[in-house]
């Protein structure tokens, strides 16, 4: 036998177990020294997916075949364009859904998933600790805490859940930065994190498991999809629902914007009892975005709305119903199909029972690159993979799937290519482009809501990447509003709102904005129960500056090619409560000037 000599207990099993599976090769180089360390990765392998190495090597042989033959998965299944809500952004129809939505909100809980590192971005540590702007350099993470807090103080409710799928990749980063910051203000017990174990890679048709030098377990990522099984293992669906959650909101490592529309969207849900909501922009052909596409197959009788990955679009077009394949639709600018961000809500109960049934486990896929045309052997070891959106896939007909539509400014701009890759590509989707859409976001709601808010002339370039929205640079913080509806309240009277284009506005902090004329920089952030009316103001100076990043500068920095330096005249009033505060100017020292009072709504 190939079993090693000498073993004992749970490394005999799982020794046995290998032979069992023809993995045998994996025992060829074992020597006692390396013996716990492998047998701990095999154990993990075995633990951590579902029905064990063996569910794994078997799945692995059947999609190593279909995909040898050349079978397209999708086969029998016919695209449409499905329908959805489509929301204009400030619309009655929006703050409607908002309205519904901002009830709904305080029964929502939230899954980010950042097991990533981000290959095509080509940063060497955790995404969600990017700066979502440089102006204030706030991370990611620190933005998506921000915001459930946001929500938890507009709604009244006890602490929302957030549960962080990580990985081997990313646990350690992100825990780090977690307990650097004290948890973002989060309460103890309000984040969980749930770690994503690799899977094995596969060396040939055979699913026999590659190895490394040393004779150990290669492995690799299995994709987002995993978020549905660790959902269900650690109980946390369940325990969600049992304690009142309505909602799960899903969302991904870099899109700063994805919230804006939450309200919304939840408002969506609700009324039309959707199991699953998608939350989709147009989508440009070709982005590496997935369509939402309604998909019949005749000779099964079905039909499901469903993603259809970015990779698999083109092809199944092609092979169906249109042979220019991924083509812009009838505005001779988007693909036809929405597209998919990765934002979705699920409704909590039926998603605890779903979970329940399926144990989370979603359908797979592999995508070996073949060395030759006999697609015998590969060019590097494959492995399984699985993807969140496909969840519907395990839903019975009678669960309502719908999806939700609104305009790419307000919900979507991920930082996920490398500078240099993005150059030419459209959108961009890099550091500078993820920041300047969210300048322009705030800029924009602004605009909509009535204030004058100045454009910028010329456009400005660094490292290759071109935009003309970088300025004026509005960083409006979750705490001010998360809806529109909120954002209309703290803008009471937008007749007396300029911006120039050259300006910077920071605000943070439960602030409403009166009257302000603003040509450069200022900077307002309330903690602790301050309440702050900004009241004829009228502000000058040099402003922020956008400057070449420095050769010392961090990695964060230099992936955008500059960095955003405040000038000395620049106010930043950093006031802290309980209390009432007016800033204003003086109109004979044309100073600003902040006067407080007592609150007396708090005693
Ligand atoms: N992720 C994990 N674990 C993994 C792989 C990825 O947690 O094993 C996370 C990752 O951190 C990120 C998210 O999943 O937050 C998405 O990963 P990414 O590489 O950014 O996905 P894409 O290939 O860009 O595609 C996803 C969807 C696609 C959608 C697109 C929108 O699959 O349908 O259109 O995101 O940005």
């Amino acid at each position: 036998s190939a079993v090693p000599d000498g073993l004992t207990g749970r490394s005999k099993e799982l020794a046995d177990l290998l032979v069992s599976l023809g993995q045998e090769h994996l025992l060829d180089g074992y020597t006692p020294e390396k013996g716990k360390t492998f047998f701990e990765q095999i154990g993990t392998l075995e633990s951590s997916y579902p029905g064990g190495i063996k569910a794994y090597i078997e799945s692995a042989k059947e999609l190593l075949a279909a995909s040898a033959r050349g079978d397209n998965p999708l086969e029998g299944w016919v695209p449409s364009v499905p329908n959805g809500e489509a929301l204009e952004f400030g619309s009655d129809a929006w703050c409607e859904n908002e309205a519904i939505g901002a009830v709904e909100a305080k029964r929502c809980a939230f899954v980010l998933v950042a097991g990533g590192l981000g290959e095509r971005l080509g940063y060497s540590r955790i995404k969600v600790e990017l700066p979502t702007e440089t102006v204030t350099g706030t991370a990611y993470l620190d933005y998506y805490v921000q915001t459930i807090l946001a929500i938890q103080k507009a709604t009244k409710s006890r602490p929302l859940p957030l549960a962080i799928m990580v990985s081997g990749d990313t646990e350690t980063m992100t825990k780090e930065m977690l307990a650097a910051n004290n948890n973002f203000g989060a309460a103890p017990g309000q984040i969980t994190l749930l770690k994503q174990e690799k899977v094995a890679a596969l060396a040939d048709n055979d699913a026999r498991i590659a190895v490394d030098d040393d004779g150990a377990p290669i492995t690799k990522p299995h994709g987002h999809g995993d978020v549905h099984v660790l959902l269900h293992s650690s109980g946390l669906v369940r325990k969600w629902a049992n304690m009142g959650i309505d909602w799960v909101y899903f969302f991904q490592d870099t899109n700063a914007l994805g919230f804006r529309p939450l309200y919304a969207t939840l408002g969506v849900s609700k009324k039309l009892g959707l199991h699953c909501n998608f939350l989709t922009v147009p989508r440009f052909p070709g982005q590496a975005v997935g369509g939402i596409a309604k998909l019949d197959n005749a000779a099964e009788g079905k039909s499901m709305v469903i993603n259809v990955e970015y990779n698999q679009l083109d092809p199944l077009l092609r092979s169906t119903v249109s042979p220019s394949g991924d083509v812009a639709g009838p505005d001779g600018v988007h693909s036809p199909y929405p597209g998919n961000i990765n934002s979705f809500v699920l409704a909590c109960k039926p998603y605890a029972s779903t979970l329940d049934k399926t144990k989370g486990v979603m359908g797979e896929f592999v995508n070996p690159k073949y060395a030759d045309a006999t697609k015998t052997k590969f060019k590097k070891p494959a492995r399984l993979e699985c993807m969140m959106q496909d969840y519907p896939k395990v839903l019975p007909a009678e669960e309502l799937v719908g999806f939700t539509s609104v305009a790419n400014w307000i919900a979507f701009s991920p930082c996920k290519n490398a500078t240099a890759d993005a150059v030419g590509k459209t959108p961009p989707a890099c550091a500078l482009s993820a920041e300047a859409d969210q300048y322009f976001h705030c800029a924009e709601m602004l605009r909509l809501r009535g204030c004058a808010v100045s454009k910028m002339t010329s456009a400005e370039t660094w490292d290759g990447i071109t935009s003309d929205i970088l300025s004026p640079s509005i960083v409006l913080a979750p705490s001010v509003a998360v809806s529109y509806t909120d954002l209309k309240t703290k803008f009471p009277a937008p007749d007396f709102v300029t911006i120039s284009a050259a300006s910077t506005l920071v605000l943070s902090g439960d602030v409403t904005v009166r009257s302000l004329n603003l040509d450069g920089g200022l900077v307002i952030k309330g903690t602790k129960n301050a309440k702050i009316t900004v009241l004829e103001c009228l502000v000058k100076n040099s402003g922020f500056k956008r400057v070449e990043a420095p050769d010392d500068a961090p990695e964060s920095t230099r992936i955008r090619g500059y960095e955003t330096v405040k000038g000395d005249d620049v106010p930043v009033l950093d006031l802290v409560g309980p209390g009432l505060f007016f800033v204003t100017t003086d109109p004979v020292t044309k100073q600003l000037t902040t006067t407080r009072k007592p609150d007396c709504s708090l005693s």
